[in-house]
């Protein structure tokens, strides 16, 4: 009898999770009344998928001493939440594959408001369950996602949330990539409070080519009959009343004097108040411009070399995910020291702490989603993914002004199906933010590491804003760093000319004549011929090099060189700096 009973409230779970839906994306958390669930999780791996044949959500106790129940979370280990469970756990090293968490906690939900669960990320695939009832699914590893939780919250609550990151061919990024696939609660988790009805979006930026002109739209949980969105900047003495009329959104477009505009030497932000429904959401937002003009990117009307270097969203220290403000402030201190006014964030979205810590600290910002090399062109369901992930990033970021680029893809094989994917993306993301640029990094003549002359004539070059490309002429091939002297470039557009990688391995500390492989002489002997090579290149307007720390890979398993990191870091796992990163110091001073 318990049996069947048992196997009906499965059914019913299941139902009501089918019509479970994630609710769309709630912008600029951080800024709203938020309690953190962030803590100690319990957790069960689950290599069987047996969590979901047994309804791990629903939490059974043995009722009798001789009742057998063969999974308890009060009697498991705990992990960090967020933290990926990789650097977690030895057992956990490796791992791939799903976990379940769990964890109790205590609320005084108010009747009058609304709550809502909010995720950082989780890689890859999460399912959740609050008192024993199925909230929803989401798949995508660096995205934010949340479900309203309103009628569920109780004085007393048990969180249950599976994560499986199992690579499968459908996904984006798809079964191969060159950096490890941390499993897990990655970034924050939240509790949101809102009013019944409350500002859920919103993006206000310098309309491109004004000097003054600033664009507000805003976007409520759901439509209105009619009402007034109060928008003020007390700095700029600004108060504009955005109308709705039914519908859930609103805009406005107003003049802004004695704008200071945003830039690296001059980080300015401005407190923005939006006030609805008895509500004051507030944000620090920049105002800066961003466009290309021929060959040149223009900043605030003004052209701009783009000093950078790409960075994974990793800690070498902790050899985790990065996942706290700190940790960001670190990596984007090092790319300050190197004398960056830029920063590539490979090869996914990284946590919100970064982006709103560049736009502070006054560094431009690459973001990209993790389309990296060959996904499945063809698949909607892969497209689906890709456009999601598209769609999140640029609702969470585009009222930063550090942000100035979003890049669809990285390396990727020239096909009609490639294109007709990437192209979609592109329209995509035009259509929501027409203020920024958009790139992705492509490659020269196929990549053909030995040609001397590289051609850059990617067909996809005529859809996007930069021609962005990576290069590694020097390290693979068998071309060695001299032969950079020779190579010239062909960039059959005219536009903007981007390095978006290009780099070298080393181990730090070894040293050796720069003719010997991982040795920090024969990185630093191709990073002078490289930016030597860059100095002769008419069109080029800036690079991100290949890369700022050492990270972990699973396709760099060379014994006591590697040992699972990919070393081509102008710092080492262990925080050193080699002596490239000071080459390409020395160069960026140059430039400034
Ligand atoms: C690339 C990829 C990057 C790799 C790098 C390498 O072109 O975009 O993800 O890590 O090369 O080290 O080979």
């Amino acid at each position: 009898m318990k049996k069947v009973a048992g196997v009906l409230c499965l059914l019913l779970v299941f139902i009501a999770g089918a019509l479970a839906e994630q609710y769309p994306q709630i912008a600029n958390v951080y800024n709203r009344k938020i309690t953190s669930l962030n803590g100690k999780w319990k957790y069960i791996i689950d290599q069987g998928d047996i969590g979901r044949k047994r309804g791990f959500w629903l939490q059974e106790r043995p009722e009798s001493r001789s009742d057998l129940v063969e999974y308890s979370f009060e009697t498991a280990r705990q992990l960090d939440v967020p933290g990926d469970w990789n650097s977690q756990s030895d057992e956990l090293l490796y791992y791939e594959g799903k976990i379940w968490y769990q964890r109790d906690f205590s609320f005084s939900p108010d009747e009058e408001k609304r709550y809502f669960l909010y995720f950082g990320a989780a890689n890859y695939h999460t399912e959740a369950y609050l008192n024993g009832k199925r909230l929803g699914s989401h798949k995508g590893g660096f995205n934010p996602f949340n479900f309203e939780i309103t009628s569920l919250l109780q004085d007393k609550n048990s969180l249950v949330i599976s994560v499986d990151n199992s690579r499968h061919e459908e996904q984006v990024p798809t079964l191969v990539s060159d950096w490890k696939n941390f499993g897990g609660i990655t970034r924050d988790v939240l509790i949101l409070e809102e009013n019944d009805s409350f500002i859920r979006d919103f993006s206000i930026q310098l309309k491109p080519g004004s000097g003054n002109t600033i664009e507000a739209g805003i976007a409520l949980d759901r439509a209105v009959e009619t009402g007034e969105v109060v928008l003020e900047i007390p700095e700029l003495n600004i108060r504009e009343k955005i109308r709705i009329n039914n519908s859930d959104r609103g805009s406005a477009s107003f003049a802004a004097g004695n704008l200071l505009y945003w830039s690296p030497e001059h980080p300015k932000t401005y407190e923005v108040h939006l006030s609805w429904g008895g509500a004051t959401l507030s944000d620090r937002i920049g105002f800066r411009t961003i466009q290309t003009s021929g060959t040149d990117i223009l900043l605030n009307g003004k052209p701009v070399f783009l000093r950078g270097i790409s960075i994974h969203e990793e800690n070498p220290f902790t050899r985790g995910r990065v996942h706290a403000r700190e940790e960001a402030r670190m990596l984007l201190n090092w790319a300050r020291e190197l004398g960056c006014n830029f920063v590539r964030l490979a090869h996914y979205p990284h946590n919100e702490h970064m982006i709103r810590l560049a736009d502070e600290m006054g560094l431009l910002v690459w973001e990209e989603i993790p389309v990296y090399w060959d996904i499945q062109w063809d698949s909607p369901r892969t497209l689906s993914l890709a456009s999601e992930m598209l769609d999140d990033l640029i609702t969470r970021d585009r009222n930063r002004a550090s942000v100035i680029i979003w890049s669809v893809a990285n390396e990727t094989d020239i096909s009609e199906h490639r294109n007709l994917f990437l192209r979609s993306l592109i329209d995509q993301a035009r259509e929501k933010d027409p203020y920024r640029l958009i790139s992705a990094a492509l490659l020269a003549n196929g990549e053909n590491h030995n040609s001397r002359m590289k051609v850059v004539n990617d067909p996809f070059g005529e859809y996007v804003d930069i021609i962005s490309i990576n290069h590694y002429t020097g390290w693979y091939g068998s071309a060695l760093p001299d032969a950079l002297k020779q190579v010239d470039w062909e960039v059959k557009f005219d536009k903007p000319f981007f390095f978006s990688e290009f780099g070298a391995g080393a181990l730090a500390g070894y040293h050796a004549d720069s003719l010997t492989r991982w040795s920090e002489e024969y990185q630093a002997w191709y990073y002078r011929e490289t930016l030597s090579m860059c100095e002769r290149i008419d069109q080029l307007r800036g690079m991100s090099p290949w890369i700022l720390t050492d990270f972990q890979s699973p396709r760099r398993p060379l014994g006591n060189i590697q040992d699972g990191f990919n070393r081509k870091g102008l710092i080492s796992s262990k925080g050193e700096k080699k002596m490239a990163f000071y080459i390409l110091q020395n160069f960026y001073l140059s430039k400034q």
